[in-house]
């Protein structure tokens, strides 16, 4: 039967003595539910082949080509190669690809309409040393906020795009770099545990409206120290075999980009949506 062990901290599980190519529907069940409940979880031990991921991300909801072309699969737009091709024709590292989803704490998906419910990574090489993935609960950073900004942020709604106020569209093709701003609370309630959470991402967030443009900046600087809060974040030391999910309405995270280079650090990554819309 399945097994779960909780760390010292709010969020985040690690769970073994389960196939997720063979399991019961009772098993998946404490698989989902133990996510639900803290944020991110670790499926350990699993073999699996593209097609096997694929059937198990879609367990959790519908499986959207991400919009970074250039990391596809090739044969398969669902699945994103992280870590795959990190080195140039001449040898040089691409810091774009060694450092991705490591310039801020984020949230993957913001710029989308419907955004991310969850980010799933299989691990198929990890490195000797670093290279860990970091995770904090945006439930805790809402919990932690003082009435004053609980009062001025209920009912606004943030501005994102990919890319945000820096454009930081590196990875994205030439035409794929135009975005139009969607639109989401800032503190939202997550549609299954009906949990409030502060919903906001310092490198994808435009403004937040209906305030002057030094206040919406001066918020965003504010929010963007109150993110993280002890006792609710987790390390993720990545093993290979690995599944790792995490729930994009209700958490942050940030890759480490500390292993050596030289090494390889390969997931197969797949973006889960609540609904099929493709935007
Ligand atoms: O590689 C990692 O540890 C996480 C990268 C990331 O931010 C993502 O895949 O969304
Ligand atoms: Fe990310």
């Amino acid at each position: 039967m399945v097994d779960v062990s909780y760390p010292d901290s709010e969020i985040g599980a690690v769970i073994t003595s389960v196939d997720v190519t063979r399991m019961s529907d009772a098993e998946f069940d404490v698989i989902y539910q133990t996510w639900l409940e803290r944020n991110v979880i670790c499926v350990r031990g699993q073999s699996l082949a593209i097609e096997q991921f694929l059937a198990y991300s879609r367990r959790f909801g519908f499986v959207h080509p991400h919009p970074s072309k250039s990391t596809r699969h090739p044969e398969i737009p669902e699945i994103t190669m992280l870590g795959f091709n990190k080195h140039r024709s001449d040898g040089t590292l691409d810091e774009v690809i060694y450092r991705r989803g490591a310039e801020n704490w984020h949230t993957d998906g913001a710029y989308d309409a419907e955004p991310f419910k969850a980010t799933q990574l299989y691990a198929l090489a990890i490195p000797s040393r670093g290279g860990d993935t970091l995770f904090a609960s945006m439930y805790a950073a809402y919990a932690a906020l003082p009435e004053r900004l609980k009062q001025r942020l209920e009912g606004r709604l943030g501005a994102f795009t990919y890319g945000g106020r820096r454009h930081a569209t590196a990875l994205l093709n030439e035409e794929d770099r135009d975005w139009q701003p969607v639109f989401h609370p800032v503190v939202r309630t997550h549609s299954e545990t009906g949990r409030k959470a502060l919903y906001f991402d310092p490198g994808k967030i435009l403004r937040i409206e209906g305030l002057e443009a030094a206040e919406s900046d001066a918020l965003i600087e504010e929010l963007a120290e109150r993110m993280i809060q002890p006792g609710a974040q987790w390390r993720h030391q990545w093993q290979k075999g690995d599944i790792v999910i995490w729930d994009n309405r209700c958490s942050y995270h940030r890759a480490a980009a500390d292993y050596p280079p030289d090494e390889e650090r390969l997931h197969w990554r797949v973006s889960i949506k609540e609904t099929d819309r493709a935007n």
